[in-house]
């Protein structure tokens, strides 16, 4: 029978969270103490683990450029190091600082960070995806991958087919750096089916000369459903970076949509100086193109615009729209990578095909200083429309927090997320939301259901529930009492608040995954509601990284932002926990959070807690979490 066990503050100090013996925190604390250990907590994590200056998007970009990176352990600020950077891409591995000794890793500990359900090659370095498409019967998902190594370099395109999108065959590269025009790498791009089936391949080739190029590719043999081979067009490449643009800033063509004049448009991401730009190309045979004078929309102070993206959604209907659609109750969303700080920023806006612009809907939030798909690690993404269930896809890459030195011991790198359904979100009529597919509930099997679950200030619950591979389910409950008497506490921030060990009336509370039994490594996914002086709330979706592991060869942060809760909603949150990858919804994924965690002690039966660290009671009015079993995912050969 599912139980969940309390523990009070009478049995244990009231402070569950600021618990790390890195920062030398030790003793019991009382409760008359907290104010002063919350403050001393909070300088304590502001001083010596990583905090990113990450809130809900709306600090200027200079701040985020400025973002505090530090290594845990080390004195000093050590940046990742751009490995990719030089050649005109952005790399992101992180690895050790000065003073930073790897940690000793066991075979153990590595074995255990492989996920079960997510997609990752069977080794190897993974970064974006390209071209993800469905063609007769099966979903083609191509990614960005290095055959020799766990670190960048020597980029091809990895391939792997699935029937649900959640058990994957793996298929022999589908393309490899062979031409003078693509020597240097075979980038990201997507992929057009025509309406007459027949699939169109645009990517970006580094060249011999490291120019940016833009080729075309298409299957060898359109009758085979794997679409195993394909065939580099002999005139490549169809575009070559136009004269005002630099030759290391011309990449990632998006899927193409079909105009009402019969022509096919394409984005191409680019900068000039520190504007991130979109160029529009037409084409009607995707061999000639027209640049489109201007641009289609572009953002000062956002540097390169990698992996663009520009789809339509529907205002009405909770449908996907095909990549062509427009016309009343259609608005569309323009999606950037910005590589100058790593996150994917989308804006809603108004596309007019008679100017070839796209307007955001608020310029307060356009693209690059607005809304991000995902407020932990998370680039690069991409969507795709699914003709079978008729909604829209999307991905993005997560990658790796620990050291290159630890991805290369393990023999790998990256994930990409579950696949995520997105679509307008008609309550808020603001941000989009994100979903799980509903093919993950597949692998759902044991099952706790708890109901009205009160979690007293300063206590912990465990719920009797193990393991690393988990779908959990949460609504939370606060007093209406407790909000209406609360004070207004308007400078609350995820990562510069004192993460999950901060106080608050309303907050932090939320639960604790992969946790030891002791607490001694947790990884923290939490709400706290914050007042304005205007008395409106503002509620903050967070993750807390900083005690996820033991470890000290890690990049850990305090991640998160706000999330719009609407009149009559209570918080909820669906967090799917696969090993070394927590990835979290908040109301229906109008806030998502992604967080890579390496734990070393949590691995024996990781368990999972509620807690709340606010000064006011919190219920957990529903509770449901699922045990998931593994996905199917291997080499082709072995399926037949
Ligand atoms: N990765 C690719 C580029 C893209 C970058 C190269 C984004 O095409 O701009 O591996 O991560």
């Amino acid at each position: 029978m599912a139980t969940a066990t309390v523990r009070h503050s009478e049995d244990i100090e009231y402070a569950q969270l600021p618990e790390n013996d890195r920062l030398q925190a030790t003793g019991k604390k009382s409760r008359r103490l907290w104010p002063f250990l919350a403050a001393f907590s909070v300088l304590l994590v502001v001083g010596f683990i990583v905090v990113s200056r990450e809130d809900a998007g709306k600090e200027s970009l200079e701040n985020q450029r400025q973002e505090t990176s530090r290594q845990v352990g080390s004195p000093e600020v050590v940046r990742p190091i751009s490995r990719g950077k030089s050649a005109g891409v952005s790399e992101k591995a992180v690895i050790l600082g000065y003073g930073v000794s790897p940690y000793p890793w066991t075979n153990a500990m590595l074995a255990w960070q492989v996920t079960s359900y997510h997609f990752q090659p069977e080794r190897n370095w993974m970064n974006d995806i390209a071209g993800p498409l469905y063609y007769k019967g099966w979903y083609h998902l191509f990614y960005q991958y290095n055959p020799d190594s766990a670190v960048w370099g020597n980029i091809t395109w990895g391939h792997t087919v699935s029937k649900d999108l959640i058990h994957w065959l793996y298929l022999d590269l589908a393309m490899v750096r062979d031409q003078w025009y693509d020597i240097n790498g075979v980038w990201t791009g997507s992929a057009t089916l025509l309406p007459t089936g027949e699939i169109i391949m645009l990517y970006t080739g580094s060249t011999n000369e490291s120019v940016q190029v833009q080729n075309l590719a298409i299957p060898a043999d359109p009758s085979d459903p794997l679409l195993k081979d394909w065939v580099k067009y002999s005139g490549n490449p169809v575009l070559t970076p136009p004269q005002e643009i630099l030759p290391k800033d011309f990449r990632d063509p998006t899927t193409a949509w079909l105009g009402s004049d019969g022509l096919w448009r394409l984005i191409i991401g680019s900068k000039i100086n520190k504007t991130g730009i979109s160029l529009v190309y037409k084409t009607s045979d995707f061999v000639n193109y027209k640049l489109v004078e201007g641009v289609l929309h572009a953002v000062p102070g956002t540097g390169m615009w990698e992996c663009v993206d520009f789809y339509p959604v529907s205002l009405t209907e909770n449908v996907g729209l095909d990549t062509s659609v427009n016309g009343p109750g259609v608005k569309h969303v323009l999606k950037a990578s910005l590589d100058d700080n790593k996150h994917d920023y989308y804006a809603i806006g108004v596309y007019d095909e008679a100017t070839e612009t796209w307007l955001p809907d608020d310029p307060v939030n356009d693209v690059g200083i607005g809304l991000r798909y995902d407020y932990g690690k998370f680039y690069a993404s991409k969507t795709f429309y699914d003709q079978v269930k008729q909604r829209r896809i999307l991905w993005g890459w997560i990658g790796e927090t620990d050291s290159e030195q630890a991805d290369i011991q393990k023999g790998w790198a990256s994930l990409q997320t579950i696949p995520r359904v997105v679509t307008y979100d008609t309550k808020s009529g603001t941000n989009l939301v994100q979903w799980p597919i509903e093919e993950v509930e597949s692998l759902r099997t044991s099952n706790v259901s708890l109901d009205n679950i009160k979690v007293d200030p300063g206590s912990v619950v465990h719920v009797d529930i193990n393991g690393a591979q988990l779908d959990v389910n949460a609504v939370f409950e606060v007093s209406k009492e407790a909000i209406k008497n609360t004070e207004a506490d308007v400078l609350y921030n995820c990562s510069t608040s004192g993460g999950a060990a901060g106080r608050g009336v309303l907050g932090p509370f939320g639960l604790l995954v992969l946790a030891e039994e002791s607490l001694s490594e947790q990884t923290a996914v939490y709400f706290y509601i914050a007042k304005g002086v205007d008395g409106n709330l503002q509620t903050f979706f967070c993750h807390d990284e900083t005690r996820s592991s033991k470890a000290t060869d890690l990049v850990e942060r305090v991640y998160g932002s706000t999330v719009p809760v609407l009149s009559g909603e209570k918080l909820s949150v669906r967090i799917l926990v696969d090993h070394s990858i927590v990835e979290s919804f908040a109301q229906g994924g109008r806030t998502c959070i992604t967080s890579r965690v390496y734990p070393t002690r949590a691995i024996y039966g990781p368990r999972l807690f509620l807690f709340n660290n606010a000064s006011t009671s919190v219920t957990v009015t529903s509770l449901n979490i699922w045990q998931m079993t593994s996905a199917l995912i291997h080499p082709f050969e072995q399926s037949s």
